[in-house]
């Protein structure tokens, strides 16, 4: 079976600020109260993409969703006018970027029924996300409509919080074959919150139909969570038969490692200790959260932001890596300051799924023209900046509302919600 790799980016919306809403979350923690640019950070996630695109792969986009969402806001029996701030915040924040949040798939490798199945994830932990699954399920459903292709599941209902693919990565011997689906959860009881529930993950493994004996569920350490690691993709990442790891990632790493090498033989571990890149410089600098791609010509590249280049200890690693001959060949720092101040990398920017393209609703997907076209309306009607204590201006939203419908009239999609 021939399945293509495309990588959906959340284009960051018109809303982004830092109004430092994620507990455990060190970077948004850190930059709360900062000024954002938004326009400058929606066209470093459309120069993120057109690298992509240059590097022959193929690239997808999703809408920012409507905000402020006074959907959600009515449903709590506010409106923006009378919320308070910190509601308000809630109710504007632009993390629907983070597109490995949205869903987890399983390819069509790997299901029972041939499809490529996906689950909107529910977000529940964080307020402000927990109201993105609606509009994300509109988008899946129009991107993935084709249903003898595609099967795109409701989230998994409360208490059982759900983050998506960035809490789930497989390993194949290449990405058309049958491959191990792991999934990656934490456990409550630390000083940050575990967004990820082993009840939740083992529910999507049964939506999506997978083989039990292809299927693995990795608790994350708790060092991992208390370090900043609030997904599993800030300390792991995995493409074909390659997984890239932190030494300190896993809460039984050679269970799970024995476990993998007896599962998927053909596996390739690479794993960077705790005395070369301490957990905490492997936090800051993202090296983890990077994009782990199959180059069209053969060997893999690792995109990963320019904060991994600037850490001295994670880069001298990264290019001994390259010495040693190993599957991954390039490395392509890019530049996402403004999402990563919020503890966006460029592998949280992007949900990927492995499918025929020529099944996907095209309005979805983008060459270099369309990322020019989309540019313009950044730039023309994106706000410049945006003060985290500002945000009850009515000007503001109306600002927003405008940016986001000359976003979708450039793109032909309708706004949905
Ligand atoms: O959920 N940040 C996001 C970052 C998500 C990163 N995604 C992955 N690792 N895949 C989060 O914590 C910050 C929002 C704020 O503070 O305004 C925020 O939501």
């Amino acid at each position: 079976m021939a399945l293509t790799e495309i990588n959906f980016d959340g284009l960051i919306g018109p809303s982004h600020n830092y109004a430092g809403l994620s507990l455990g979350n060190l970077a948004s923690a850190k930059n709360a109260g900062n000024v954002s640019q938004p326009r400058a950070a929606a066209l470093q996630g459309i120069e993120k993409m057109r690298a992509n695109v240059r590097l022959g792969l193929v690239q997808g986009v999703f809408l920012p969703q409507r905000r402020p969402d006074t959907g959600w806001l009515a449903r709590l029996g506010a409106t923006p006018e009378d919320a308070s701030l910190a509601l308000l915040a809630n109710a504007l924040s632009a993390s629907s970027m983070w597109a490995a949040n949205a869903a987890t798939v399983s390819p069509a490798a790997d299901t029972e029924d041939g499809r490529c199945h996906l689950t909107v994830a529910n977000l529940l932990t964080m307020p402000h996300r927990s109201h993105e699954w609606p509009e994300t399920l509109e988008q899946l459903r129009l991107a993935f409509s084709d249903e003898s292709a595609f099967a795109v599941h409701e989230p998994v209902p409360p208490p059982f919080g759900d983050e998506g693919a960035a809490n789930f990565m497989r390993i194949a011997p290449s990405h058309g074959e049958p491959g191990i689906e792991i999934f990656v959860y934490g456990k409550t009881g630390g000083a940050f919150p575990a967004r990820q529930h082993e009840e939740a993950s083992r529910a999507v493994a049964r939506l999506h139909r997978l083989e039990p004996d292809r299927t693995m569920f990795v608790e994350q350490s708790k060092a991992a969570v208390s370090g900043g690691a609030f997904h599993n993709d800030v300390v792991a990442v995995a493409n074909e038969n390659v997984l890239f790891c932190h030494g300190q990632a896993f809460a039984n790493r050679d269970g799970f490692f024995a476990e993998l090498r007896r599962a998927a033989p053909y596996a390739e571990i690479i794993e960077v200790p705790a005395t070369r890149v301490p957990l905490e410089d492997a936090v800051s600098s993202y090296l983890f959260n990077a994009q782990l791609v199959t180059l069209p010509a053969g060997g893999m590249a690792l995109i990963l932001p320019t904060e991994a280049q600037d850490n001295p200890r994670v880069w001298g690693w990264l290019e001994e890596m390259l010495v040693g001959n190993g599957p991954i060949r390039q490395l392509i720092p890019v530049d996402v300051r403004q999402s990563m101040a919020n503890g966006g990398g460029p592998a949280c920017l992007r949900l990927r799924v492995l499918c025929d393209p020529s099944y996907v609703d095209p309005r979805f997907l983008v060459d270099e023209g369309k990322l020019d076209a989309m540019a313009e309306t950044v730039a023309e009607y994106w706000p410049e900046e945006i003060d985290a204590g500002h945000l009850a201006d009515a000007a503001l939203w109306k600002e927003i509302r405008a940016a986001r419908t000359a976003l979708c009239e450039t793109m032909g999609l309708p706004e949905l919600i």
